[in-house]
């Protein structure tokens, strides 16, 4: 066990004689553990250990560690069954987890981009970053794994990161309504126990523990447009001019697979994309800054410069035998650079020398890097990685390869623009995502169901550390109504992230595209968003300095009341607006929970009079 601070809490159970500790890549390289005071002793059989905040029960031959709150001996959280290993002789593979008592008045929110109801309370869920396409409510696992969850029970909170890269699972008392476990299937039982006064608090406090995020570029926290995809670059102009026509702000334009040769990483289609550099400076000159997607995989092809560097300073994943990993994703057969390794990690940083450095192209967007190849897989588990010096199999770096590419991806932006702060898009990521980059929630469909799950998965998010979050609004896949369309633009414009992308099958999902009436309604939220950038970038920096979440679900902002355990649709937009979207069609209004306090009605500015609970708003 050791104590980061007053109310944060290791605890490791190592197998061996001696402890083989891990790199971990949620806890931040800059996180510096303040340290506590601490005060022990023994009193019947058991090792106690205090600090301000937390009474730790040891009672060391059963292995089992009980939390308690130090000024009032209120039981936090207690082993049940404790820890458990089960080791495979034929694989030297050991399953661990651990079995902990579960209150009645408990309840779970956390947990990443799982696409549910807010509270997990008797649910399931699996680690193991996944590109599920069509993903619908109640998936799981979805692409990113972020292994930490809150506990709130009226007066009381805790968080715990479970700090284990393998394949991992929760159980919210699915299994037994009296327990809560999880467990992985390899490496360490290994978790942080995070106690503070509020949800609030401890949310700042796992964020400063897995590192908090540089401040976004302003730009960054406006309007972007995207699609499947942009081209030729006369499309990209068109578009741009539109917007500028009919005064609609946009900051960023992202270019998906069409910008590239053959879909190659690294090249830009000289059909298509004659003169890149021109483009991206005209757009620049335009107030639009240019976004490049960029994914893992690394076509097999002596041709491409990138592809014989990396064969050379063998920096290709390889299987377990030696032979190379080779997949087929959008290019065709690809080699996949092993972000594990530093030394990856700075090659990859320095190929964007070109497009960073000389063509000024200012954000990045990882895609696939779940990883995922065709179809519908990941690597091998006997893919080998380099695990920062603690070699390993795909079975402990899949959930981190992701965010391994994105930190890589950073770097080459941080040492190729070294003035600008770095804007990055990652599907994928692992704990302490938020160090790195912004992320999307995936393939989502254009339906109120995905429009509902878009608003619980970008508050779960913010739950998990990760602030600057969005969904593809509109939708992804299909083609909204206009009311649709409409409401989810209101909607995202007060998400974290906010930008419209999809897959273009059905034609544009631009702002004009749904008729006059939506054109307008559409870009009042979108001016909208810009009249409170000031207010937004002025959370976001709080949320960079303390790690304080932007979205604040309404049931960890009033956690002492169990009323609000339930809804989902509210929530804090920063210190000072409170919103609820619209969820379903043709909603003349809805009942809204208004908080105690003073709360003015955004849109007629008068005073909410009836406060602390329910009321009918239009
Ligand atoms: O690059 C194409 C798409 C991208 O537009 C989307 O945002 C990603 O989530 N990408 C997935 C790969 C193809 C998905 C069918």
């Amino acid at each position: 066990m050791c104590l980061a601070d007053a109310g944060i809490v290791r605890v490791t159970y190592f197998p061996g004689a001696v402890p083989e500790d891990e790199p971990s890549y949620a806890v931040s390289p800059g996180y510096s553990a303040p340290g506590a005071e601490i005060r022990e002793y023994d009193e019947d059989g058991v090792h106690v250990v205090e600090t301000s905040l937390l009474r730790i029960r040891i009672r060391t031959e059963e292995q089992k560690v009980d939390f308690y709150d130090v000024a009032t001996d209120e039981p936090l959280l207690t082993d049940e069954g404790g820890f458990g290993r089960e080791s495979k002789d034929w694989t030297g593979d050991a399953r661990v987890w651990i079995r902990k008592n579960l209150q009645e008045t408990e309840h779970f929110f956390g947990l990443g981009d799982k696409p549910c109801a807010l509270n997990l309370r008797g649910k399931y869920f699996s680690m193991w970053g996944a590109d599920h396409y069509d993903f619908h409510e109640e998936s799981d696992p979805l692409y990113k794994s972020i292994p930490f969850f809150l506990s709130l029970r009226e007066r009381k909170a805790y968080g715990l990161l479970f700090d284990n890269t393998c394949r991992s699972y929760f159980d919210f008392g699915a299994t037994d309504e009296k327990v809560l476990s999880f467990g992985s299937f390899g490496g360490l039982m290994n978790y942080y126990f995070i106690y503070d006064n509020t949800p609030l608090d401890i949310i700042s406090a796992y964020t400063r523990l897995t590192g908090t995020p540089e401040l976004p570029p302003l730009w960054a926290l406006g309007y972007h447009q995207s699609k499947w995809s942009y081209y030729p670059d006369k499309a990209v102009y068109n578009l741009v001019e539109r917007f500028r026509g009919l005064g609609i702000p946009c900051d960023a334009v992202h270019l998906d697979h069409h910008y590239m040769e053959r879909k190659e990483g690294f090249t830009w289609d000289k059909q298509n994309f004659p003169d890149a550099e021109g483009m991206v400076r005209a757009l620049e000159k335009d107030g639009v800054k240019t976004v490049l997607i960029v994914n893992p995989g690394v076509k097999v092809n002596p041709a491409n410069p990138v592809w014989k560097e990396g064969m050379e300073r063998n920096y290709f994943c390889r299987r377990s035998e030696g032979n190379l990993l080779s997949e087929e994703v959008w290019p065709g057969l690809c080699n996949f650079p092993d972000f594990t390794a530093p030394a990856v990690r700075g090659w990859w940083a320095d190929l964007f020398s070109r497009d960073i450095g000389k063509i000024g192209v200012r954000g990045l967007w990882n895609d696939m890097n779940e990883p995922v190849v065709f179809p519908d897989r990941t690597f091998p588990m006997d893919t080998r990685h380099e695990y920062d010096g603690m070699p390993c199999s795909h079975e402990k770096a899949h959930n981190i390869y992701g965010q391994c590419m994105a930190e890589a991806s950073w770097l080459g932006m941080k040492r190729h623009a070294p003035d600008r702060r770095p804007f990055l898009l990652s599907r994928s990521g692992f704990a302490g995502l938020q160090r790195f980059a912004a992320t999307w929630t995936g393939d989502n469909r254009s339906s109120w169901e995905h429009l509902k799950l878009a608003n619980f998965q970008c508050q779960r998010l913010a739950a998990s550390g990760i602030s600057f979050a969005g969904a593809d609004a509109g939708g992804f896949m299909g083609h909204p109504t206009p009311e649709l369309f409409c409401r989810w633009m209101q909607m995202a414009s007060f998400h974290g992230f906010f930008r419209n992308h999809s897959s273009g099958e059905f034609g544009g999902q631009e702002p004009w595209v749904f008729g006059q009436e939506v054109t307008s309604y559409v870009k009042a939220a979108i001016e909208g968003r810009y009249r409170l950038l000031p207010y937004i970038y002025t959370q976001f920096h709080r949320y960079a300095e303390t790690g304080m979440p932007v979205l604040r679900s309404l049931a960890l902002q009033c956690f002492t009341n169990k009323d609000t355990y339930w809804r989902g649709a509210e929530y804090f937009f920063g210190d000072h607006l409170y919103v609820i979207p619209i969820h379903e069609p043709q909603e003349g209004g809805r009942f809204l929970y208004i908080p105690e306090g003073v709360w003015y009605s955004y849109h007629t500015d008068s005073l909410m009079e009836d406060t602390g609970k329910d009321v009918w708003v239009k």
